[in-house]
């Protein structure tokens, strides 16, 4: 056989080699592309945690709990088609374009009478506000209606194309994806719980954080922007200090003054407290023995 003809074919298994190897290394990188990008259920990969475990029989279990023994007056509310409309909202939809109206039929059936003078709103005090609306009932919050009080703390999530809920992961705050569904369903209901507001209103605010108000928070983006002035009498801010904690912000900083601006232009008399005292005394009882305390 003449030389250059086994040389060639030396070239040519060569390449074979080379190529085999090269589609061995494609077929694993799109492999694990693939893997990276759907999970074995077949939904995207997020970075938050993922839906909330047992969500059908804990939401279930709230809303009978909320209809049947706190507030019976609402005990004809059908807690199943009121789970179906939750899922429904977001259930086989792309996880990043969620709707107000997504959201509508859940919202037509949960609709509650909101009493006038009793609305509190809050940012970044979620804690300090619910042991204070659990000590005393005159004023409440979302989470104390219904629609709050079945999906406080709950996370959920789907996939378009997908019956199924994503359990092991979903959207981050962090991540490009502000229409996910947690995200839209606080924003909705929070809207609609501010244009039901009357009379008086309240907001409790976080003194020990650098601004205890800011325009880019629920309650700084939406409830003061759809509180309605022929509604509301007034605003009353309480800023709370954490005991032992950080003086960053008051009622005379400029993040206060911001919000007195805002409602100075929507025409609602403002006032704004520091430390109000009862729920000054919430926050004793777990440091009785501190010198702001009685
Ligand atoms: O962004 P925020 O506070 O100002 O939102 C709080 C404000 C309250 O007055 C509530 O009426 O908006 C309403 N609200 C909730 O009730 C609520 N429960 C749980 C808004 N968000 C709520 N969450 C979750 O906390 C939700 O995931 C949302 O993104 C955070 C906002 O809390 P925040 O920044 O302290």
């Amino acid at each position: 056989m003449a030389p250059w003809s086994s040389s060639s074919r030396g070239r040519r298994v060569c390449c074979c080699v080379l190529i085999g190897l090269g589609v061995l290394v494609l077929g694993a990188a799109v492999t694990a592309g693939i893997r990276r990008w759907l999970q074995p259920s077949g939904h995207k990969q997020w970075e938050g945690a993922g839906t909330t475990a047992h969500i059908s029989e804990i939401f279930l279990g709230r809303c009978f709990t909320y209809t049947q023994i706190i507030h019976p007056e609402l005990r004809d509310k059908n807690c199943q088609k009121i789970w179906n409309a939750f899922k429904n909202s977001f259930i086989s939809k792309d996880t990043c374009n969620i709707t107000e109206e997504d959201y509508q039929p859940l919202i037509k059936l949960t609709t509650q009478t909101l009493p006038c003078n009793q609305t509190l709103f809050w940012s970044k005090t979620n804690v300090l506000v619910h042991r204070y609306t659990k000590a005393q009932k005159e004023l409440f919050t979302l989470e104390d209606t219904l629609l709050g009080y079945m999906a406080d703390d709950l996370i959920w999530c789907g996939s378009s194309g997908n019956s199924e809920m994503n359990y092991q992961s979903c959207p981050s705050r962090m991540e490009n994806c502000s229409n996910s569904p947690v995200f839209v369903f606080w924003k909705t209901v929070s809207k609609k719980f501010a244009e039901a507001a009357c009379g008086v209103v309240h907001v409790m605010l976080n003194g020990s954080i650098s601004r205890a108000f800011v325009r880019n928070s629920i309650f700084g983006s939406i409830e003061v922007m759809n509180l309605h002035q022929e509604r509301v009498h007034s605003l009353r801010a309480w800023v709370m200090h954490d005991i032992g904690g950080d003086f960053s912000d008051s009622c005379s900083g400029s993040s206060i003054n911001d919000l007195r601006s805002i409602m100075r232009e929507k025409n609602i008399p403002f006032t704004c407290q520091d430390d109000y005292k009862p729920v000054r005394y919430i926050q004793c009882v777990s440091h009785p023995e501190h010198s702001s305390c009685p």
